[in-house]
């Protein structure tokens, strides 16, 4: 059941560069739990579509099943939407993106619906390049059905309820990097100021970008032993990199020192302006993030900024080498291979 927000809002809200307020990205109100990470990060969407003045309309969302994956009611309900069935939200996103090119593919999804039950979905997205951003929202525990370990539970963790998770974790940073994602970040729901300018440079990318978001469940696993609480987390983090999303044509500041900090240039001709924190690290150098992964996870620290980008991979429809126009928009007589092509494809078989 969605509980809709009142339409009225203060007559002079500030609206962005293509005439929309920030209520033009918001969703019905939320019946998460109070403190749920899940619904910080809702937040930081609306906040990140509409500084990037995308409309609505271009973006189509998508999720499977979890508390996590019911946030698309909650964000950005003039955009196009299909929440699917629990771990199909990359083939469904797929479909959608084979067919209608022009569109902006945003998926979230929870750790038990990508780690467990979506997991053959999930690699193989990124296996493809998929263009689409896909956001876990990562709280180590299956929140909608009363807290269950889930896979990216550390090893060692203690339940709310008091047994130790006996399993080691999939860490689906790593995971991702060793398949090939072009983009590869980790954020923590309650650092706004890192996971928004990481969404805005997610949807700008070309190609399939991954971000893992901390999300603590308040209800189920914010308890002392868990490494998914809030004050874990606080306490562990390690933060490689601050980072701003410059927009097209905006002029790059840079108040850190040169070697300090690296500009990388997207493909839509927007940039991502990082202030590293961390010496020896370039986040276009696949092997040397591998390495920072490592180093972080043996030292029990959490890792989090922008760790990998390949700026100028080449997406699924540049790979199958499908037409500009969205396959959606073809005629049948765009589609019907004349006689003479057909003949030409008959003759191969003979
Ligand atoms: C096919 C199928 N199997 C199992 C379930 C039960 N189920 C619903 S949500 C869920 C896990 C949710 O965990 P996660 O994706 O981490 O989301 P969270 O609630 O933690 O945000 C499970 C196992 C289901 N809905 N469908
Ligand atoms: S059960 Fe946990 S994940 Fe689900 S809404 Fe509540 S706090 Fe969030
Ligand atoms: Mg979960």
């Amino acid at each position: 059941m969605s509980y809709i927000k009142p339409p009225f809002r203060h007559p002079d809200l500030p609206i962005n560069e293509v005439g929309y307020s920030k209520k033009d990205y918001e969703g019905a109100i939320s019946t998460l739990c109070a403190g749920c990470g899940h619904d910080s990060i809702s937040g930081a969407i609306v906040q990140a579509c509409y500084e990037m003045s995308i409309e609505p309309h271009r973006i189509a969302k998508f999720s499977g099943i979890g508390c996590s994956s019911k946030t698309p009611a909650y964000f950005l309900s003039n955009s196009h939407g299909f929440n699917s069935v629990h771990g199909r939200m990359p083939s469904v996103t797929t479909g959608a993106n084979l067919a209608n090119r022009d569109l902006i593919y945003l998926g979230v999804s929870g750790d038990g619906d990508t780690a467990s039950i979506g997991m053959g979905q999930f690699v193989h997205a990124i296996r493809r390049n998929l263009n689409m951003t896909y956001i876990v929202m990562n709280n180590g525990c299956y929140g909608l059905t009363k807290g269950q370990d889930s896979a990216t539970a550390d090893f060692g963790s203690l339940s709310k309820g008091g047994s130790t998770n006996m399993f080691q974790a999939i860490d689906l940073v790593g995971l991702s990097m060793e398949l090939g994602a072009t983009f590869v970040a980790r954020s923590f729901s309650g650092d706004k100021t890192q996971l928004i300018p990481l969404i805005k440079a997610a949807m700008s990318h070309q190609g399939f970008a991954f971000i893992d978001v901390i999300s603590p469940c308040v209800t189920f696993n914010n308890n002392v032993g868990s490494t998914k609480s809030y004050d874990y987390v606080r306490d562990h983090v390690e933060t490689l990199s601050m980072m701003d999303f410059v927009p097209d044509k905006t002029e790059i500041l840079v108040d850190y020192a040169e070697g300090d900090s690296k500009s990388v240039e997207l493909h839509d001709g927007s940039a991502i302006q990082l202030h590293k924190l961390s010496s020896g690290w370039d986040p276009t150098d696949r092997n040397l993030s591998f390495d920072r992964l490592h180093q972080s996870r043996d030292k029990g620290e959490i890792l989090t900024g922008l760790i990998y980008i390949e700026p100028n991979g080449s997406e699924l429809h540049s790979v199958i080498n499908t037409v500009n126009k969205p396959l959606n928009s073809l005629l049948e007589k765009d589609l019907m291979p004349s006689m003479e092509a057909l003949e030409l494809i008959n003759e191969d078989h003979r």
